[in-house]
């Protein structure tokens, strides 16, 4: 798409899928974005735009092991927790916590794309820690509680408190601070609420890191709390101005569907929304799902939705939970395919060799080519170890797994014949298909969606999406689809993941 097709609106989320604490800066026409990644590695995915709209990921800020210590065994949703990044002095911060291992630290890099440096550990409770400058180079560090603490980021020393700041209205998490210093004023802009469907943004101003404080009159500025919005959960926010001076917020938020309480599948994802001033104040919100577009659009590139495995490395986006070890992956072992060799024998348990991407689309197909060789191979949908929908080929069979807590069943059988064949796996509305098996009459709405599971073409097992949500499963993250191996090895031609309606949504299996 270039300058001159570019809409004059935008649909949120800006990032889709489990994308959640979002954290922006601008470094002339150039905007840069980091998440939370939790136990996945890499971690801490990268995305660059031009236009606050198109987003698109160019690496991911940890992507070494050195970076990302994880025991083997660390919990779902456990691992690095919200990052923050800036850009001060030529240079860009990154600060965030591994819940799991060592706290908080803080990388740094000349440039965007890395190297990232090798962890600055820094001696700070909490967690949402966040850095700013004052005009005489003074380091600042707001974090969970909230507390502020100026520090040497360089050293990971703390130089003066941590002292405690202002913690909100009284709602509980009063969390994720970004410190902005904007004219005369400096401004704390917090989340609390916590981060489901109470969450909420709020502000105070203050002449000094040190306070004392004032609180918004108006907050909180933005909530959707209450409301039948159908987005909600909106909070953990930043701020960013483009180079004309507008303002524009980055915020989490999430899109649950089906019957109450509502289900959300893709986790918390990052919304974009404007911002005006008035006496003072930011004035935000409600986040739609569609909205007017920033002025000054750019031309970027297109995301490719394929990877045909060509390239000589892993694109960005593929993830695994808690390690990725060189031995059990390969692009060149058969040149043009993706190998995978069993690490684990389960995908119960961590230690499974497994690489995915982020579920981005609600109604989506996710589409590879398998050849699972002699071994047991193939995709699956999953939220944990202890919820995920697996399809897999084996012994010349191709079967439905569903691990739901802690119960697993094999839900459908047939045979397949050898050599490579293609899985399909589908999520789409629930709408008014009829109810799916052991679904109360009259409840069939009640799923957020369905997923359903398709071999060489033939749809063969369909199960309700809920038990992929995190209302089900708990936590941090969000449905992530992808190939795995639990014996032998197994090749994979390609990986395509699209939206199955609208422009763009494949016409054929
Ligand atoms: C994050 C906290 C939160 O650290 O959730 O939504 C926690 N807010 O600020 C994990 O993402």
């Amino acid at each position: 798409m270039d300058a001159e097709t570019t809409p004059r609106h935008y649909d949120n989320p800006v990032i889709p899928g489990f994308h959640p604490d979002p954290s922006v800066c601008r470094v002339g026409e150039d905007y840069y974005l980091v998440c939370s990644s939790f136990e996945y590695f890499p971690g801490v995915p990268l995305f660059h735009s031009r236009d606050l709209v198109r987003w698109r990921q160019i690496g991911n800020v940890l992507d070494r092991p050195s970076q990302l210590p994880l025991p083997p065994d660390a919990s779902a949703s456990d691992g690095i927790y919200a990052p923050t990044i800036r850009h001060h002095d030529g240079r860009f911060w990154m600060i965030t916590t591994n819940v799991s291992q060592g706290g908080n630290f803080i990388v740094s890099a000349e440039r965007p794309e890395g190297p990232w440096s090798d962890p600055v550990w820094i001696d700070l409770p909490g967690i949402d820690p966040d850095l700013a400058w004052d005009s005489d180079g003074n380091c600042w560090c707001a974090f969970q509680g909230v507390q502020v603490a100026r520090v040497d980021p360089e050293a990971g020393k703390v130089l003066e408190g941590p002292f405690p700041a202002w913690s909100g209205t009284g709602l509980q998490w009063p969390e994720a601070p970004h410190l902005y210093r904007i004219r005369e004023w400096w401004y704390l802009m917090i989340a609390e609420g916590g981060t489901e469907r109470g969450h909420t943004v709020a502000m105070a101003r203050a002449r000094s890191p040190r306070g004392p404080w004032e609180a918004a009159p108006s907050n909180p500025i933005l909530t959707h709390r209450g409301t039948d919005h159908p987005v909600q959960s909106t909070g953990h926010a930043d701020l960013v101005t483009t180079p004309d001076g507008e303002w524009w917020m980055v915020l989490l938020a999430t899109r649950p569907r089906g019957y109450s309480p509502g289900f959300h599948v893709m986790g918390r994802e990052t919304f974009l929304t404007p911002v005006r001033w008035q006496d003072g104040w930011p004035v935000v919100g409600p986040v739609n799902l569609r909205e007017r577009a920033p002025g000054r659009p750019l031309p970027v590139e297109e995301v490719p939705r394929r990877d045909d495995f060509d390239a000589p490395l892993l694109d960005p986006r593929w993830i695994s939970p808690r390690s990725r070890p060189d031995e059990f992956w390969s692009l060149t072992a058969r040149p043009g395919w993706l190998a995978l060799r069993a690490s684990g024998s389960t995908l119960d348990r961590p230690g499974c060799t497994f690489i995915g991407r982020r579920q981005e689309h609600p109604a989506s197909r996710t589409a590879v080519l398998l050849d699972p060789g002699s071994g047991r191979a193939g995709l699956s949908i999953r939220m944990d170890e202890a919820h995920h929908y697996d399809l897999e080929v084996a012994d010349g069979q191709v079967g439905v797994i569903a691990r739901i807590g802690p119960l697993r069943q094999r839900l459908a059988l047939r045979s397949v014949p050898p050599g490579p064949v293609t899985l399909v796996i589908t999520t789409g509305p629930a709408g008014e298909r009829p109810p799916a098996e052991g679904t109360p009459t009259g409840l069939h709405v009640a799923a957020p969606d369905f997923i359903a599971f398709h071999v060489d073409g033939e749809r063969f097992a369909e199960l309700d999406g809920r038990y992929l949500s995190t209302e089900v499963a708990t936590g941090f993250t969000g449905r992530v689809i992808g190939m795995y191996a639990t014996a032998g090895t197994a090749w994979f031609d390609w990986f395509e993941h699209s939206p199955l309606e609208g422009p763009g949504a494949p016409m054929t299996e």
